[in-house]
C-alpha cells in the first residue's frame, strides 16, 4: 500500500527562532514565501534557499528547507552551482540590497541575463542594516547616515530597470506590507521558468526612517498586468521613479539556461570501496 504524501502546511516551513526587530518588513517577505510556496503545494524538500549575508540573508534558518546561508555577495553563484546539480529542486534566493544590488551587482547583471531558473527574492531596505545603518546602493538622495553624514550624493540604483533592460524575463515589485499581493508575486515568480527577480521593498524600522510603510502606503502605484514590452515597462518605472507594485514585466518565450544548453543531470551509483582503474577509465569517458 503506498500513501499518498499529504500537501504541505505552514508548519512544514517553520525554522528556527527568529531575530528580527519588532516590526521588520523582512517578517512579511518571508510570511509571502512560506505561503506562496504552500499554495503551491511544494514540499520543504523540493526546495533549497540561498543566502548571502544580511538581516534579510537569515532566511534559510527562519525557513526549514534545504539551505545555505553563503557569503556576502556571493549567494547567486552559489543558487546557480546548485541548481547546475539538482535540475529538479525549486531554488530560492534570499538577501538584501547591499548583498545583491552592492557587492553582489556584478553577479546579479550576469544571472539575469544567464537566465537559469531561480528565484530571486530582494529584500529591499534601502539601507546596510546588520551592520547597522549605512548607505546602500538603494538609499535615496540625501539620505543621512553615519557614512553619509552631509546626505547620500550617490543617485539611488533602479535595479528594476537594470534588470528588464539586462534581458530579464520575470521582473516584478512587491511590498512587505502587502503580504497578500506579495504572496501572488512570488507563486507567479516561482512558476516562471528563467530567472525571475522579485524586489521587495521591507522597510527597515530601526535604520530607515524615510523608506516606510506609510511612505509606500502613500506613494506605491500598483500595475494589473506586466507590460507588453520591455521599454513601455521601464518607462512606468522611471515615470512613477521606481514606487511600483506588482509584475512588470514577463518574457516567456526566451527557454532558461539548462533548456537552452539541453542539459540533463546524469547521474551514476559508484560501488563503495576503493575506485578501479577500470571504472574510473569508464566514468571519465560517460562524462566528457
Ligand atoms: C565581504 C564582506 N564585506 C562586508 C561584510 C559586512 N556586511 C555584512 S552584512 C552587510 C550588509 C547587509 O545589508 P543588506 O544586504 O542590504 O541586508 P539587510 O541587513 O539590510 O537585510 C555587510 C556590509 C561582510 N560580511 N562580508
Amino acid at each position: 500500500m503506498s500513501i499518498a504524501p499529504s500537501a504541505p502546511t505552514l508548519k512544514d516551513y517553520r525554522g528556527d527562532v527568529n531575530t528580527w526587530c519588532p516590526g521588520c518588513g523582512h517578517f512579511g517577505v518571508l510570511a509571502a514565501l512560506q505561503r506562496a510556496l504552500v499554495n503551491l503545494k511544494i514540499p520543504p524538500h523540493e526546495v533549497i534557499n540561498v543566502s548571502g549575508i544580511g538581516c534579510s540573508s537569515k532566511v534559510p534558518e527562519y525557513m526549514r528547507s534545504y539551505g545555505f546561508h553563503s557569503l556576502h555577495g556571493r549567494a547567486l553563484p552559489i543558487a546557480q552551482g546548485a541548481k547546475m546539480g539538482a535540475k529538479d529542486l525549486h531554488v530560492i534566493v534570499t538577501g538584501g540590497d547591499g548583498d545583491g544590488y552592492g557587492i553582489g551587482g556584478n553577479h546579479f547583471l550576469h544571472a539575469v541575463r544567464r537566465n537559469m531558473d531561480i528565484t530571486y527574492v530582494v529584500m529591499d531596505n534601502g539601507v546596510y542594516s546588520l551592520t547597522k545603518g549605512q548607505t546602500s546602493p538603494t538609499s535615496p538622495l540625501g539620505f543621512v547616515t553615519r557614512t553619509t553624514v552631509y546626505g547620500n550624493k550617490e543617485r539611488p540604483l533602479d535595479a528594476l530597470s537594470v534588470a528588464i533592460a539586462a534581458g530579464g524575463t520575470f521582473v516584478a515589485q512587491g511590498f512587505s506590507g502587502d503580504v497578500k499581493r506579495l504572496t501572488e508575486i512570488l507563486e507567479r515568480a516561482i512558476q516562471h521558468k528563467g530567472f525571475a527577480l522579485v524586489n521587495v521593498l521591507s522597510p527597515c524600522v530601526t535604520y530607515n526612517k524615510v523608506l516606510t510603510y506609510d511612505y509606500y502606503k502613500e506613494h506605491l502605484v500598483t500595475v494589473e498586468e506586466p507590460f507588453p514590452t520591455r521599454e513601455e515597462a521601464i518607462r512606468f518605472v522611471k515615470e512613477h521613479r521606481g514606487l511600483v507594485h506588482g509584475i512588470l514585466y514577463v518574457d516567456p518565450e526566451t527557454p532558461d539556461y539548462q533548456t537552452a544548453l539541453g542539459y540533463e543531470l546524469r547521474t551514476r551509483e559508484i560501488p563503495e570501496g576503493p575506485m578501479d582503474e577500470a571504472l574510473l577509465r569508464e566514468l571519465e569517458e560517460e562524462f566528457r
